[in-house]
């Protein structure tokens, strides 16, 4: 619908920005932290574009003050990061590592004085590798325990500083990629060990927020969920009921068990009649249900458009990690759906669909389905950048995307959806998992690429400006 006029953006709208510890933080073997399944995935060959590792990353670790006062010139109300559990817990359990820990409660009263709301991503990918090796990580129920203690020390020595916390970064997409894709580790492909590991990591969510409600902790907690709304690709019924069940297996499978702690119905019998469903207990419904999140944590990039899929058609193709446009492949599940390449919308250079219109209806599918407010934890256009000889950047192309996404979260406002906030990926350029440096996110660009030689000084774009007009309009200056 169009509007006659649009909402104001709540006055206590935090505008922020995000990161995650591997990567940008580097320091990978300082001050006591463990090794994480990243920092040994990313040394075998071939796994990550041109070997790129986050050991040095964009030396956040180092330089987080610096990084802070860039964020408190621009005027940034809050900046989510996330804590590498290995700093915390080098195995992963045990003893608490005490100036890995200093770290982030340093980072916390930087962010606190400079008048910055810590959003604290508790989870971001980089499991203990100690975990692993000891029961197979999310594959064993251990973890569960493993990962709410670990929560705990979090909980404790944050009280009253951190209020917005996220339990698991898009557990669909680390999930889907370390045991479908074998793209992220460990490196499994295999649906049915898949699903068990998910649902352990459903369980040791739950769990997290579960204690984070009964120590009554001042603030709120959510899961920061990967959502990618489902389009029909025509009003062919069948290509309707194929987006139908794409929401069903990639959406509600897993924001359906957050909030009302069930599996959606055709989604788990699917599970059951393809021998796919995980093993459950008695007992987890009950944990499940008592783990419901404050807010769904949503994170944006692309809608998803979709057709039927024969049982002999398509199914895992080869996505775009080098840049070169054009070069991902038709993906789907046989029997089930198959993306198309969306007519109505352009594409980046990494092939991803840019569509503002979707952030606005995934909004309101999430609260009219879920009745929760909503925090956009993750929304921004990786793409290659150039450094003038002035030291500046025209990244005209990333104003355009974020202006456009800002306007969205406005109308999404004007419909009806609660809003708490919205994180721009990513604040400082930093390293993308399977795309190097050369995929480029932030406000602040730094001197690092692939060959890993870079100066790691740190430039403002130009929508280093053009964000901080936003934020003291409070969004009426787009
Ligand atoms: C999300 C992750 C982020 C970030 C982002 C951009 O899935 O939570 O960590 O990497 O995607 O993706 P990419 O780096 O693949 O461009």
């Amino acid at each position: 619908m169009e509007h006659r006029q649009l909402d104001n953006f709540p006055k206590d709208f935090l505008w922020g920005s995000a990161s995650a510890a591997y990567q940008v933080e580097g320091a990978w073997q300082e001050d006591g932290k463990g090794v994480s399944v990243w920092d040994d995935f990313v040394r075998i060959p071939g796994k990550t574009f041109k070997e790129t590792t986050g050991d040095v990353a964009v030396d956040h670790y180092h330089r987080y003050k610096e990084d802070i006062a860039l964020m408190k010139e621009q005027g940034l109300k809050a900046y989510r990061f996330s804590v590498a559990w290995t700093r915390i817990f080098s195995e992963g359990k045990g003893k608490v590592n005490q100036s890995g820990l200093q770290f982030y409660i340093d980072l916390v009263d930087e962010l606190i004085r400079s008048g910055i709301e810590p959003v604290l991503t508790i989870y971001h990918w980089d499991l203990p590798k100690a975990l692993q090796e000891e029961y197979g990580g999310w594959e064993s129920r251990k973890i569960i325990e493993d990962f709410t203690r670990y929560a705990e020390v979090l909980f404790e020595t944050f009280r009253g500083k951190v209020h917005y916390w996220v339990s698991l970064n898009e557990q669909n997409i680390f999930i889907q990629h370390g045991y479908l894709l074998g793209t992220h580790p460990p490196a499994v492909q295999d649906m049915k060990r898949m699903y068990q590991a998910n649902h352990h990591a459903n369980l040791a969510n739950a769990s997290v927020i579960k204690l984070f409600h009964e120590l009554q902790m001042p603030g709120k907690i959510g899961p920061s969920f990967a959502y990618g709304p489902n389009y029909s690709f025509n009003c062919d019924p069948n290509n309707v009921l194929a987006a139908e069940d794409a929401e069903e297996l990639e959406a509600n499978f897993w924001m359906d068990v957050y909030v009302n702690g069930e599996y959606p119905l055709v989604a788990w019998k699917y599970l059951k009649d393809n021998g796919l469903a995980p093993e459950t207990l008695p007992e987890d419904t009950q944990l499940l249900k008592s783990g419901k999140p404050d807010f769904m944590g949503m994170n944006y990039y692309q809608t998803n458009t979709m057709a039927f899929n024969p049982l002999d058609g398509v199914s895992l193709g080869k996505q775009n990690t080098t840049g070169e446009k054009g070069t991902s492949e038709e993906s789907g599940r046989p029997g089930i759906y198959k993306r198309k390449e969306n007519p109505f919308v352009e594409r980046t250079n990494w092939d991803w669909e840019i569509d503002p219109t979707g952030l606005r209806i995934g909004m309101r599918r999430i609260a009219s389905r879920y009745r929760m407010p909503i925090l956009i934890t993750e929304n921004g256009l990786g793409e290659y950048d150039t450094l003038t000889d002035k030291g500046t950047i025209h990244d005209d192309y990333r104003i355009d995307y974020l202006r456009q996404h800002i306007q969205a979260i406005n109308e999404a406002i004007s419909d009806g959806v609660t809003v708490l906030g919205y994180c721009t990926w990513s604040y400082t350029d930093l390293l993308s998992w399977l795309n190097g440096y050369q995929k480029r996110y932030g406000f602040v660009y730094v001197d690092q690429d692939e060959t890993q030689n870079g100066t790691l000084k740190r430039y403002k774009k130009d929508s280093y400006y053009w964000y901080q007009d936003v934020i003291k309009s409070n969004g009426e200056k787009l």
